[in-house]
């Protein structure tokens, strides 16, 4: 292409510091050095966890930053030692690389990379560096992915090459909230059919959960959250029953307790509120619960836990980007969405152009939106 090695000047949203709106900037993009690859980003989704580095929630954070990491794009250029990635191609960006030599990588249970800047949140792609510059100041990049902008460049280890017909404006989901509520399900917990499962959270990632409940044959799915309005959604996304621990004085876990003969056996946690997770474990049955904590809690925030509650044979969780290896799965995550396998439209409820993007994180912060999509 005309733009192969490169500046581009483009817009991107920058986020100067929390509890500050992102503005729209003239930004420049460096063309991609060795083992990168740079994205024209077409869709993107907004995740609470965009939220929670704004509110200032998660303070390693570095800034300025560019965030976004639920998008899906065109390939531009690639940069000398690229393989399997071509200009021209559909790419969905990957929150967790995949390097496919390190040691969680040869582990089949794992879907953690040594490469991964998750849980370090250095701002930085592989080199140590972004790709990004805005008014002289180099810009950070936020978890190998920064979506919201009209180019990124990310590493070659976090990009998926998915098929030439999928819809970007869909498909960008799988980049972070649907895959990571379904698989957190399918891999991680590994739901078995008749079970009970409570889902606690109803956003896009919540929701998803309940769509991976429904398909691994879960024969209840109790959906919990503060905010009644998300019910109705939630029945349509597979949920059995609907509860709002607002409408009760007496501590959750015991209602949830009363409703499933001494609890759940899947508890998924999927709002990041560490008081919630412990309920969560504690509405698990005792015998044989497992409790999945998917919700990215506040860093300065620790959760308490008896450990009589494991010692009685509990089990509690992990699970990020669903269990998923990220490189292999995201295309099979595409072709089953384009295979009508689930239906990502039951997400997505606003769409709005690139430039109305705070408007997109009012309407999460009100709680009338599941997923806006952007357009870039
Ligand atoms: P979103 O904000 O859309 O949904 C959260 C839901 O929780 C809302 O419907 C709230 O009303 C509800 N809620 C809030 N407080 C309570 C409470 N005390 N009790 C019951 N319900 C409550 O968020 P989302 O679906 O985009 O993301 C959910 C979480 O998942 C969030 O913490 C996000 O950071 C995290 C996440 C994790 C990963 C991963 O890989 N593990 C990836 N992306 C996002
Ligand atoms: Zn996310
Ligand atoms: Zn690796």
């Amino acid at each position: 292409m005309a733009t192969a090695g490169k500046i581009i000047k483009c817009k991107a949203a920058v986020c100067w510091g929390p509890n500050k709106p992102l503005t729209i900037e003239d930004i420049e993009v460096a063309p991609p050095k060795e083992h990168e690859v740079r994205i024209k980003i077409v869709a993107t989704g907004i995740c609470r966890s965009d939220e929670h580095v704004l509110s200032g929630a998660l303070d390693y954070i570095k800034f300025p930053i560019i965030l976004g990491h639920e998008g899906a794009g065109i390939v531009e250029s690639v940069g000398s030692s690229v393989t399997g990635i071509k200009p021209g191609d559909k790419v969905i960006p990957l929150i967790i690389p995949q390097c496919g030599k390190c040691r969680c990588c040869l582990n089949p249970e794992s879907n953690f990379c040594y490469k991964t800047s998750f849980g370090k949140f250095d701002g930085a792609i592989t080199e140590n560096t972004s790709r990004f510059t805005c008014k002289g100041i180099g810009i950070h990049n936020f978890i190998g992915t920064s979506t919201f902008t009209e180019y990124t460049v990310v590493d070659d280890i976090s990009v998926a090459k998915i098929h030439d017909d999928a819809p970007l404006d869909k498909v960008c989901l799988i980049g972070c909230g649907f895959s990571t509520g379904y698989g957190s399900v399918v891999n991680t917990a590994k739901v078995k059919p008749g079970s009970t499962c409570a889902v606690f959270g109803l956003g896009g990632v919540g929701l998803s959960v309940i769509i991976g409940c429904k398909v691994a044959g879960a024969s209840r799915i109790i959906a919990v959250d503060i905010n009644s309005d998300k019910f109705a959604k939630a029945m349509e996304c597979g949920a059995t029953e609907c509860i709002n621990p607002k409408d009760y004085d007496r501590p959750f876990e015991k209602i949830l307790a009363d409703m499933t003969h001494d609890g759940v056996d899947y508890a998924f946690e999927v709002i990041g509120n560490t008081e919630v997770m412990e309920s969560a474990l504690s509405s698990s049955h005792f015998g044989c619960g497992t409790t999945v904590i998917v919700g990215v809690a506040p860093s300065s925030d620790k959760m308490s836990l008896d450990p009589l509650l494991l010692l009685t044979g509990r089990t509690l969780k992990g699970s990020s980007f669903g269990g998923w290896k990220s490189k292999d799965h995201v295309p099979q995550l595409v072709s089953d969405c384009m295979n009508k396998k689930f239906n990502l439209d039951l997400l997505i409820t606003h769409k709005l152009p690139f430039q109305k993007i705070n408007e997109g994180f009012r309407l999460l912060c009100k709680g009338e939106s599941i997923r806006t999509v952007l357009t870039l």
